[in-house]
This record gives C-alpha cells, sequence and structure tokens, in this order.
C-alpha cells in the first residue's frame, strides 16, 4: 500500500461502506454493507459489555448549565461543542449542547438515582451519536464531527480501589474485545497534558495504520470523586455517613472500524476478520451450459446446509463471468470463497479460497462444515498474527531526541524510550521531535531520561498520530 490515505478513502467507496457526499464536512452516510460491518463490529463489544453493565439511553440535549458545571471538563470541550440556540423561530432561554460525550447528561440522573452503598456499583453503557466539532483535518471514520458508534460506559463505585479495579477490567473488556478483531494495541498511560478533560488519569489503547500513524481506539478514565463533587452523586456508606462516589467510564468509537479496515486491508481491498465480516463467505457456481442447473442446485443445498449452522454465506447466482465474481468479493474483504463446478459435483466435493493468503484447497462436500470452521479460524489467527508482527516490528528503541527525530523522519512508526515523566521535559520532546508522547508503558528502574539525562521513571513510547 503505498498511499494509505488515498487506499482507505477508495475503499470506503468502492466497497460500499460509506458515502462521504454527504453535504456537512466530517459526517457521512453508512450504506447497507458498511452498516452491516459497524452492526457486526459493534455487537461484538455489546455482548462483552452486555456481561456486566446494563444498557440505557440519554437524550443527546444538554443544558449549558449542566455541560458547563465541571470546569476541566468544559475547558477541555468548549471549542467542540455544537449548540442549539433557537427552537424554531424562539430564541432558547437556554443553550443546549449536542452531547460531545454524556458525563454532563448522565451524572445529574446519577446524583438521583444513588442514595445508598446498595445502589452501587451502577455500570450503564449506551452506543449513540456525538458531536465534536473537530478543527483537526477530518476523515472518514477516524475523525469525525459526528461520531455515529460512540460506545460509552459508565461506572461508580463506593470505593477507590473498586474504580481502579474497574479500570483494570475496562482494560480486560478492550482487550478481548480487540482480539476477536484481530487487532494490535499499545497500552499506555496518557500524559497528564492530554488525559481525557476531568479524568484523574486516562489509559489509552493504540494501534498503527499502515503509514506508520498509531490511531487511538479507545479509553478508559478514572474520574475518582471530581465529577462526584460537581455533580454531588453521594451515597450513605454502612456506617452511615455520605460519601461521594468513585467514578470510571471508557468509550471506543468508529476509529474500531476504521483500523478493521485499515489493519487488515492489503492492495485488494478489504480482508475482513471472519468474526465480523458480514458475509463469512460466498459461494460462485461454476457453470457451463449443459451442468448449470445442476450445480446451481448443488450450491443451494450447501448455502443453505451451512446457513443453518449459523454461518453468514452468500450465493452469487450472477450471470456475470465468475472471474469479475472473485474479483467483488476480494476486493469486498470475504474471508471465503467457495466454488463449485460440474467436476465438483461429480465428486461431491469444493474449491475453497481463503482471501488472506490467497491459498486454495480441495475439500470432501462431506466434510465441508469442519473445513471451513477450521479455515475461518486459522484466518482469524494469520490476520492476527501478522498485523501484530507488524505493530511489534515498528517500535524502535532510542537513546536520544536526535535519534528519535530522525527515525520518525526515515520510518514513522514507533519510538520507545526512557522518560523521566516531568510535564516541562515530556513537553519539550514533543517540541523537538514533532510528534506526541502517545504515554508510559510501564516502569523503568535503570538508566536516565533520554532527553534531560535525569532519572528515568518510565519506559514511554512517542509516533506521528492520527
Ligand atoms: N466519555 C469518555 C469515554 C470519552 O469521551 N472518551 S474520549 O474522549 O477519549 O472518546 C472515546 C473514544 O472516541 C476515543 O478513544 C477515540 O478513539 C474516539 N474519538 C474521539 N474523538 C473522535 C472523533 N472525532 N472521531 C472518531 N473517534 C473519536
Ligand atoms: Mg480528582
Ligand atoms: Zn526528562
Amino acid at each position: 500500500m503505498t498511499n494509505f490515505s488515498e487506499w482507505f478513502h477508495d475503499i470506503l467507496e468502492e466497497a460500499e461502506l460509506i458515502d462521504s457526499r454527504y453535504p456537512i464536512k466530517g459526517m457521512h452516510v453508512w450504506l447497507p454493507h458498511g452498516f452491516q460491518l459497524r452492526k457486526e463490529i459493534l455487537n461484538i463489544l455489546k455482548n462483552i459489555l452486555d456481561r456486566e453493565h446494563e444498557e440505557v439511553l440519554f437524550p443527546l440535549l444538554i443544558p449549558e448549565s449542566e455541560l458547563a458545571k465541571e470546569g476541566m471538563h468544559i475547558k477541555g470541550f468548549e471549542e467542540e461543542v455544537y449548540w442549539i440556540t433557537h427552537g424554531g423561530l424562539t430564541e432558547l432561554k437556554q443553550k443546549l449542547a449536542l452531547r460531545p460525550t454524556s458525563e454532563t447528561a448522565m451524572y445529574p440522573m446519577f446524583a438521583l438515582w444513588v442514595r445508598s452503598h446498595n445502589d452501587l456499583p451502577l455500570k450503564i453503557y449506551q452506543t449513540v451519536n456525538t458531536f465534536r466539532y473537530e478543527t483537526k483535518h477530518t476523515r472518514p471514520l477516524i475523525r469525525i464531527r459526528e461520531i455515529t458508534t460512540f460506545t460509552e460506559a459508565h461506572t461508580v463505585h463506593s470505593s477507590r480501589k473498586e474504580a481502579e479495579d474497574q479500570v483494570d477490567k475496562a482494560i480486560e473488556f478492550y482487550k478481548e474485545y480487540f482480539d476477536l478483531l484481530a487487532l494490535p494495541y499499545l497500552i499506555t498511560q496518557r500524559p497528564v497534558w492530554d488525559k481525557f478533560p476531568g479524568a484523574d488519569y486516562t489509559m489509552a489503547f493504540d494501534t498503527i495504520m499502515p503509514d506508520g500513524k498509531t490511531l487511538q481506539i479507545g479509553t478508559v478514565h478514572n474520574l475518582d470523586q471530581s465529577f462526584a463533587q460537581t455533580f454531588d452523586i453521594s451515597f450513605e456508606n454502612p456506617a452511615g455517613e455520605h460519601e461521594l462516589g468513585y467514578q470510571t467510564c471508557y468509550g471506543i468509537s468508529d476509529r474500531v472500524i476504521a483500523s478493521v479496515i485499515g489493519v487488515h486491508g492489503d492492495e485488494a481491498g478489504l480482508c475482513l476478520p471472519p468474526n465480523v465480516a458480514p458475509n463469512q463467505m460466498v459461494i460462485v457456481p461454476i457453470i457451463f451450459k449443459k451442468e448449470g442447473q445442476e450445480v446451481l442446485e448443488k450450491c443451494r443445498i450447501l448455502k443453505t446446509s451451512l446457513q443453518k449452522q449459523g454461518f453468514r454465506i452468500h450465493l452469487d447466482d450472477r450471470d456475470i463471468r465468475a472471474g469479475k465474481k472473485y474479483y467483488d468479493w476480494e476486493m469486498r474483504g470475504v474471508p471465503l470463497r467457495i466454488e463449485i463446478g460440474p467436476r465438483d459435483l461429480k465428486n461431491n466435493s469444493a474449491v475453497i479460497a481463503r482471501r488472506d493468503t490467497g491459498e486454495k484447497f480441495k475439500v470432501d462436500l462431506d466434510n465441508i462444515t469442519e473445513k471451513v470452521t477450521e479455515t475461518l479460524n486459522s484466518i482469524t489467527s494469520n490476520l492476527r498474527e501478522k498485523a501484530w508482527e507488524k505493530l511489534n516490528s515498528s517500535i524502535k528503541q532510542v537513546d536520544s531526541v536526535e535519534e528519535a527525530q530522525k527515525q520518525i523522519e526515515e520510518s514513522k512508526g514507533i519510538i520507545s524510550f526512557a522518560w523521566c515523566g516531568r510535564e516541562e521535559c515530556g513537553k519539550d520532546i514533543e517540541e523537538k521531535v514533532r510528534v506526541d508522547i502517545l504515554g508510559i508503558q510501564g516502569k523503568e528502574k535503570n538508566g536516565n531520561c533520554f532527553h534531560c539525562g535525569s532519572n528515568a521513571k518510565y519506559r514511554a513510547l512517542l509516533s506521528k498520530t492520527y
């Protein structure tokens, strides 16, 4: 992929995922194929969240008075908020914000719901559209002004320890999620100057795109008691005293869909992990005039049988060349193609082709279920392995800012360095290398900060980001 940005725009259109001609910058239309992919990707997350959260749905609009209550929060978002000022011709007494995220929509209600320690923990989530007037260059799915697949979880706990444990749990949920999507990730604690507005600390997941730039695909925030204080979310503890709740929130967006497309795709187009492919396989009948009906009949029987077993499968019986069909389904990323022709009828066999490796092999129709199951699993692990390999091989450990500059210019990718952790030093590094510090990956016991030379405390990462 020589030009990822171009490839990405082209494939969104060619594979009929979205239509970006909608006449508002940063807002797009989900087309049927894209919507299906979105639905599958979202369902996996919802299944994970449903295990210990309850799904809710809050209003889109937030009164200015609530949005502005938490000082750090509003400061972080004020430049990105869309406002409603009128209802018809009437100017509203109070402006209403289109949610950029839902803390200030939810927490006044949490204050009403949370009374005693028996009401805790509270764990909810919702999947909604959120609006952010992004000023950086917008890009479909990656930086949008209407985020359509914002899945945000919010929790309240009765102790700081429990909230911290919830952050760890959320990280585990997201790891499980990204593993199922075969996406590789780096987990870091964001620098203090880059944490979520109002949070105590922010943990973030980043993946790497084919152009070597990293993309934040999920965040987990420990809010501690700051929002609880602002919105008066308090509970009576077993000793009968009133105490403020401890909160966390975490969210993902359309960027996960962008990553599935970008990380696994290749020159031939999409290459979708079987877990989320709208069609996991396509049957292409190889028809010559004489035996056409028989072949088609065999294909229909096979389709029904595999469908009954829970596979998402399509039979392409269009009256066009098989080669054109191959091209179409490869471009749309269908993991497996099953070909059946006259000779297969006689042998009770089929030919299977893998989208990820291009490999083709013959299978006996009597054990095709086992074969496709096995092959789909093998595709998932192959995609996962290849993607992790790419991520890991793009991390370079460097010992000086100069070396970091050189690396970033030459190969993009990710820089790993020893850091003192001081804000002043960190901002200086960002200025010199002209890329962002992703965050802290872990503790560093020995050595010196690669920039200022004082004692290193952390192993940290730098990269060009989206
Ligand atoms: N309430 C918390 C969870 C929150 O809003 N966190 S967040 O601001 O970090 O956003 C959650 C996720 O949405 C981020 O991890 C990021 O991947 C994604 N995101 C943020 N702005 C986006 C945008 N303009 N377009 C697409 N995704 C975006
Ligand atoms: Mg605090
Ligand atoms: Zn330093």
